[in-house]
């Protein structure tokens, strides 16, 4: 007979259903395609697809394990390592204050995992809390908080397949988002919509685009200022929009007059007669959507990057009606959900500044207390430079592989041993993991159950299809544990997930109408905000007015200026990263398959046929990569698909060894999209 489960994919932010079919004995026999959800209706990409591979994995972590003395793990039992955990931080906290200790959440479990991780953090004594959103959109919530006032998408998928236009910006959907490239970007094209692609490579987003636009890496925002000077040189803005809804057009007007096409193609490659034209269409269009992704966010001018796009929709009235979406396309499957949540280092559940006293005393209250940590703590890159400086002596790691994803890994690996005390809590023994002291092994997605958070803000219940492996168990359960141990048990009364999601109906205003009961019961969830559980949420946002304090788009100008790190006659090419459809971040989880191992084994770094000449590398061959701060081999492939100068490498088996941590003063993301390297060939014998 067997039974199908309801589950959410525990891959990447589109948020695609399935249901996974279980036989008598427990087993995971099969997926079954779900033709009524919302986003997906049935369809899967290959990791969607593989995902039963990570739940049959031989080699998951089944119990916790403990570093002896000789560098080996041993098998101890959780009475003993939760014991060690909390003795651990308290004599941290103890000897050095809360400050001393590091968290991060993690963008791949539930919102009531998220948020029992920061809650913990937080009643420990610090904002130090943070999670891989910093390596990823961080500049499009400080960009788009800026400017609208809030840092999400600003309306659902169904609005990008209702444009004319659709601008992609540094952005490959067609391998990081296959089903909202599918089922929404490919479906407006059907009907007639314009696609325009920008990016450093030729990618197979861009082999459906009308328009591709070649650019050189960090060199975006003249770009960006291009179009909006054409935009307003020619008239083509909606003077309506902008006369009631955009403060300051004249500075902004004055701003870009300078920024040229011309310009902007001397700085960035992109020709001008294709920037021009791409701004007209993109301004006539009437509907048009704006989606971008990592080309426009990892690097130390990503928020501006943000900033420019927000306006060039701004200027085009493109908020806040049918077939308009501003977008930056959440990569993780609950990284909204994690933001959401709180598990950030300026911001309370809810996005309430750690700074703003009053939001502040409401949570603490919330909870219990009469006040909260006012000082924010340290971002994902800060945590390794105050590690390695001393200033901080623990941490505690969930569900995130730093050592791999992390701009500069050899600096994150001197920083993690330089530790006193860490604690990694993964279902596989990861690089990250293998540094630990202490590793405690987790029940994944399909093992538990709770809500996930896809980009378009839509809340969805994940059901639980099978028992965990051996000791493993959920997150929540093993925070909650940590926390009784630590003696804030009384922060903690949980016996089961929805007692979470009831607390964050109460804390997180967006969240106060979707319950765990409504979720359940639903099959594509609830789109916040939510505020009342008779209240069915909100797809669009911005429609009458936006989120800022004046309720007007508040415009913003900084300039255009170059990534950190220039080539030079010693580092004379520009690296930069890319994903592959069929492997996801440090392929923990899809190496785990033999299907998607077999397909995309292994890194292969892409280089233009002018460039190879040069520097003597043949098509097929080994190279080396040489940057200030590493060295990576992998295979090469010779390409005309990419800008001269330029060597693109998927970052998925290690390739940060090579990137710069370079920050974004705002965002605080690394620069991870560009850096000067050299590359050489490697005789193979
Ligand atoms: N298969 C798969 N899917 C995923 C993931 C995965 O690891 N694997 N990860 C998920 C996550 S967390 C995220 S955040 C998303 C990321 O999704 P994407 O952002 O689409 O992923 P990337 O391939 O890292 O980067 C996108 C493009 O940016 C281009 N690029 C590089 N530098 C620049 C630049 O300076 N300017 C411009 N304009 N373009 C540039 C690259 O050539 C690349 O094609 O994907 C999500 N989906
Ligand atoms: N050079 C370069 N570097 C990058 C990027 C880039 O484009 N270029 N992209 C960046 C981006 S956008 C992102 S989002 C980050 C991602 O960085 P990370 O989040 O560090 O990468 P993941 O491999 O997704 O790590 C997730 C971990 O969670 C574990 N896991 C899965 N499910 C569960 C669970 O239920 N419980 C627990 N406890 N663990 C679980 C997995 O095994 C894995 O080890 O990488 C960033 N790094
Ligand atoms: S598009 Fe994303 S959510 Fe959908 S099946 Fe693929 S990885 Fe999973
Ligand atoms: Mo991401």
């Amino acid at each position: 007979m067997g039974r199908k489960v309801k589950v959410i994919c525990p891959y990447c932010g589109v948020g695609c259903g399935f249901y996974i079919s279980v036989d008598d004995y427990g087993n995971p026999v099969g997926i079954e395609h779900m033709p009524e959800h919302p986003v997906n209706r049935g369809k899967l990409c290959p990791k969607g697809r593989s995902a039963l591979d990570v739940l049959r994995a031989p080699d998951r972590l089944t119990k916790p394990l403990k570093r002896t003395e000789s560098g080996e793990f041993k098998e101890i039992s959780w009475s003993d390592a939760i014991r060690e955990v909390a003795e651990n931080l308290n004599n941290v906290r103890k000897e050095y204050g809360p400050q001393a200790v590091g968290f991060l959440a993690s963008a791949r479990v539930f919102n009531e995992e998220n948020y029992a991780m920061q809650k913990l953090a937080r009643v420990f004594g610090t904002n130090n809390i943070d999670h891989c959103a910093r390596l990823c959109h961080a500049p499009s919530l400080a960009g788009l908080s800026a400017t609208v006032g809030a840092g999400a998408m600003t309306a659902p998928f169904e609005d990008i397949a209702a444009s004319n236009f659709i601008l992609i910006w540094g952005y490959n959907p067609a391998e990081t988002h296959p089903i909202l490239m599918g089922q929404y970007i490919l479906k407006a094209k059907e009907k007639g919509a314009k696609i325009a692609v920008v990016d450093t490579r030729c990618t197979r987003t861009a082999w459906h685009a009308d328009y591709f636009i070649p650019i050189k890496p960090g060199t975006d925002l003249a770009v960006i200022y291009a179009m909006i000077n054409v935009i307003i040189q020619e008239k083509l803005y909606d003077e309506k929009f902008v006369k009631e809804r955009v403060e300051r057009f004249d500075d902004l007007a004055r701003f870009v007059s300078k920024y040229t096409p011309e310009y902007a193609e001397s700085v960035s490659g992109a020709p001008a007669h294709l920037i021009r034209q791409v701004a007209r269409e993109f301004a006539k269009a009437g509907k048009a959507s704006i989606c971008w992704c990592m080309g426009i966010t990892q690097h130390t001018k990503g928020t501006n990057n943000v900033i420019g796009l927000a306006t060039l929709a701004a200027i085009c009235g493109y908020y806040g009606k049918e077939g308009c979406a501003v977008a930056p396309v959440r990569g993780q499957n609950n990284v909204q959900g994690a933001c959401d949540m709180g598990a950030l280092p300026v911001f309370l559940p809810g996005y309430a500044r750690v700074i703003d006293a009053e939001k502040r005393k409401k949570v603490a209250s919330a909870w219990g207390l009469d006040d909260l940590p006012a000082e924010p703590g340290y971002t994902v890159i800060e945590m390794s430079y105050a590690a390695e400086q001393g200033k901080l002596k623990a941490m505690y790691i969930m569900g995130e592989n730093p050592l791999i994803s992390d701009a500069n890994a050899n600096h994150v690996r001197k920083a993690l041993e330089h530790l006193d005390f860490l604690v990694v809590q993964d279902i596989f023994l990861t690089e990250t993991a293998q540094l630990a002291d202490i590793v405690l092994p987790s029940a994944c997605w399909a093992e538990k159950e709770g809500s996930f958070t896809n980009t378009e803000r839509r809340v969805q219940w994940s059901f639980k299809a099978v028992e965990p492996p051996g000791e493993a168990k959920p997150d929540w359960v093993i925070i909650t544990e940590i926390a009784k141990a630590l003696g804030l048990e009384r922060f903690f009364p949980y016996t089961r997930v929805e007692d979470i999601t009831a607390e964050i109906n109460k804390v997180v205003p967006q969240y106060a109408g979707i319950t765990a009961e409504r979720l359940k019961n639903s099959i594509g969830g609830i789109l916040w905000p939510c505020p009342s559980p008779d209240h069915p949420g909100t797809a669009r946002l911005h429609v009458e007015k936006f989120a800022t304090p004046s309720g007007k788009f508040n415009t913003q100008t900084p300039e255009y200026t170059d990534p950190a790190e220039k080539p030079d006659e010693q580092y004379p090419l520009i690296l930069t990263t890319f994903r592959y459809v069929g492997q996801y971040h440090t392929a923990t989880m899809t190496h785990r398959s033999v299907h998607l191992r077999k397909r995309w084994p292994e890194p292969v770094a892409e280089i233009h046929p002018e460039t190879a000449r040069k520097y003597g590398v043949r098509d097929g061959g080994l190279i080396k990569i040489i940057t200030r701060r590493g060295e990576y081999t992998c295979r090469v492939k010779v390409t005309n698909l990419i800008a001269k100068d330029v060597v693109a490498v998927p970052w998925h088996f290690g390739a940060n060894v090579l990137t710069n941590d370079a920050l974004d003063p705002v965002a605080k993301i690394p620069e991870t999209k560009v850096c000067a390297c050299k590359v050489v060939p490697v005789e193979e014998r």
